[in-house]
């Protein structure tokens, strides 16, 4: 579905096209205010402790058709409003760190600001989904201060190593796949990478924690 057929999906005509505006504006923000305040961290952290626990910050604003999407998927209704009540995803950030200590350190040091409130918090590092998919999901609510009063926005957090992001971009590709005989046997094998990769971060992680002893 292009850009333009989602939009006029979710809006209908010119008015509500504003709502839609004004609301990527929101999460856009919303966005970008938790970008700046990881920044501030990993900065701190290079000063302080010559240590970097974030790899680099990917983010993004859900896309309209990805919103309609999930919104039909879920049997949601296909407008702005629904959007803003049940989509806790609009605003996405993915970190990623070097190491897995990294990944709680930083959600600790997140979920500590007293400005942010934790909405959802699930960990697929400790409970890996049956696939394979490891990450460290938090959903927290950010101010986002405006001209006349403040809003409280949504943003989906996604914490992972570069091994988990590397396996994970891999197998979004097999997502849509059918189950055809070639698909299962492909999701077998990237099983097993998911296993191999956590196993590599793990003795990573052990590595450099030797190293600092030294
Ligand atoms: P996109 O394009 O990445 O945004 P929700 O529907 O969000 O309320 P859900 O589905 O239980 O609840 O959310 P969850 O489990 O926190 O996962 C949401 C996001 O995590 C997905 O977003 C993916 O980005 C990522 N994710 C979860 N499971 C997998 C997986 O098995 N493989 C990969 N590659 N990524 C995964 P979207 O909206 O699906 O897609």
């Amino acid at each position: 579905m292009d850009t333009q057929t989602a939009l006029t999906r979710m809006t209908g005509d010119y008015e509500i096209q504003q709502a839609f505006l004004e609301m990527s504006h929101l999460y856009d923000a919303a966005i970008r205010e938790i970008r700046t305040r990881l920044e501030i961290l990993d900065r701190e952290f290079s000063i302080y402790y010559a240590s970097n626990p974030i790899h680099h910050i990917d983010s993004r604003l859900k896309s309209p058709a990805s919103i309609v999407e999930k919104l039909e998927r879920k049997g949601w209704p296909v407008s702005v409003e629904s959007a803003e009540a049940h989509l806790q995803d609009i605003a996405g950030v993915r970190i990623i760190c070097n190491y897995i200590d990294d990944i709680y350190r930083l959600a600790g040091m997140i979920t500590r600001q007293p400005d942010l409130e934790l909405v959802r918090q699930k960990d697929y590092i400790e409970n890996p989904k049956p696939n394979g998919y490891r990450s460290l999901h938090l959903v927290v609510r950010v101010p986002v201060y405006l001209s006349s009063h403040t809003e409280l926005v949504p943003v989906e957090i996604q914490i992972r190593t570069i091994a988990m992001d590397f396996w994970a971009s891999l197998e979004h590709q097999l997502r849509y796949k059918n189950d055809s005989e070639a698909a299962v046997s492909l999701k077998k094998r990237l099983k097993r990478c998911a296993d191999q990769s956590a196993a590599l971060d793990l003795e990573m992680q052990r590595i450099a924690a030797a190293l600092k002893t030294r």
